[in-house]
């Protein structure tokens, strides 16, 4: 079939918006109708040509919703009409790191989803007879894609697309990563550094899992209001602080943090979130993406002394499980998705939604389709 596409010709170059072939579901997949996805700095990380892993001719976007129009052969767990999120984290529940239960990195389709191919190691799309490649096994960025079925959460109906999109990624990276990574309980102490898309939804969490102190970290005052609408209770400006930001934090939470998020992406970042976290238990949570070959340090007597250094990806959710109850925990008011996304965009300008992340203007913004 033809369908409409916003194509990654090559890195560095605005999108293109094209009509693309699509080939239909194989043995175990899915052919999902894509109503609204979001666009997340890894999509632009990829487009900017810094992902040592992006392929080009591909089709970006990780964070949709949408519906399942056909399905293919041995296909049992999703029907036609049924509503879904495809996940970059598949969910086989029969693999090695499913079965362990200490991990939501599916392996099943791994290797095949790194190289920008179905898991029968060929692609669905193709433009003027060449394939072009998919993205993170999603490939939102087209009003139809096809997906393996282990890579779809059936959700409510009643939920809204040009919403919940966002649980495809950000929500759930962030809410995710304090419930089911870092656990963190009533009464703790957070300090979350970086206030964009990731860290407002750590915030959320926090607020709702009954945190205490919610330390919000930006070098961006303007962040500040959101963020409390959000949950947080303190605003820490690294550039209005005197001295250093790790004895401040410490102080501020009267013996160091229980729990510390890094939700940027800087290294030197992700050394202050260690190393403001409480001795003898403090756990810090790396979420934010560096770029390649950069390392982390720090005194290995931090570690020594208690403190914990763990990351979490896709907020250590399991996706075919976990993301159809956060749609839950959004549809009763539970979280807020709706004050996050500030743009919402026809597929014909989707460029601009980069723009916008670029000029630091928006927290999402959801196209439609
Ligand atoms: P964002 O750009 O919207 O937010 C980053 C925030 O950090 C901004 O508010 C910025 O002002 C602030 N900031 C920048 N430098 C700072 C500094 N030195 N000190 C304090 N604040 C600073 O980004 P986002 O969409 O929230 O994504 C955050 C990170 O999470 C990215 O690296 C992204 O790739 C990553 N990510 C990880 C996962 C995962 O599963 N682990 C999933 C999605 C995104
Ligand atoms: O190696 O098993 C694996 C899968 C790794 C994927 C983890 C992705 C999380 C971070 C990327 C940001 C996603 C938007
Ligand atoms: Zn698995």
């Amino acid at each position: 079939m033809q369908v409409k596409a916003a194509v990654a010709m090559e890195a560095g170059k605005p999108l293109r918006i094209e009509s693309v072939e699509l080939e239909g579901p194989k043995v175990g997949e899915v052919l999902v109708e894509i109503k609204a996805t979001g666009i997340c700095h890894t999509d632009a990380f990829t487009l900017s040509g810094a992902d040592p892993e992006g392929l080009f001719p591909a089709i970006l976007g990780h964070e949709g919703a949408g519906v399942v129009v056909e399905v293919g052969p041995e296909v049992t767990s999703v029907k036609p009409g049924d509503h879904v999120i495809p996940l970059y984290t598949p969910e086989c529940r029969q693999c090695e790191y499913c079965l362990s239960r200490k991990t939501n990195l599916c392996q099943a389709i791994r290797a095949t989803q790194g190289r920008g191919v179905m898991p029968d190691g060929t692609s669905r799309f193709s433009l003027g007879g060449e394939p072009l490649y998919h993205y993170m096994g999603t490939s939102t960025f087209s009003n139809f894609t096809v997906l393996p079925e282990i890579a779809v959460a059936k959700i409510r109906k009643d939920a809204p697309f040009d919403k919940v999109c966002y649980i495809g990624c950000g929500v759930t990276t962030g809410v995710g990563a304090v419930i089911y990574t870092a656990k963190v309980e009533p009464g703790a102490n957070v300090v979350v550094f970086g206030l964009g898309g990731i860290g407002l939804n750590v915030i959320q969490g926090c607020r709702m899992v009954g945190a205490d102190k919610i330390i919000g970290v930006d070098t961006n005052p303007a962040k500040k209001v959101l963020a409390e609408k959000f949950g947080m209770t303190h605003f820490v400006n690294p550039k209005a602080v005197e001295g250093d930001l790790v004895p401040y934090l410490v102080e501020l939470t009267k013996g160091g943090a229980d729990y510390s998020f890094e939700c940027i992406g800087n290294v030197d970042v992700m050394r202050q979130a260690l190393e403001c976290c409480h001795k003898g238990w403090g756990v810090s949570v790396i979420i934010g993406v560096a770029g390649a070959g950069q390392e982390i340090r720090t005194r290995p007597f931090q570690l020594v002394t208690g403190r914990v250094w763990k990351g979490s990806a896709f907020g250590g959710a399991r996706g075919r499980t976990d993301v159809p109850k956060i749609v839950d925990w959004y549809m009763e008011g539970k979280i807020n998705i709706d004050d996050l996304i500030t743009h919402v965009l026809p597929l014909n300008e989707i460029n601009q939604a980069f723009d916008l992340m670029h000029e630091g203007k928006s927290i999402r913004t959801v196209v439609t389709f």
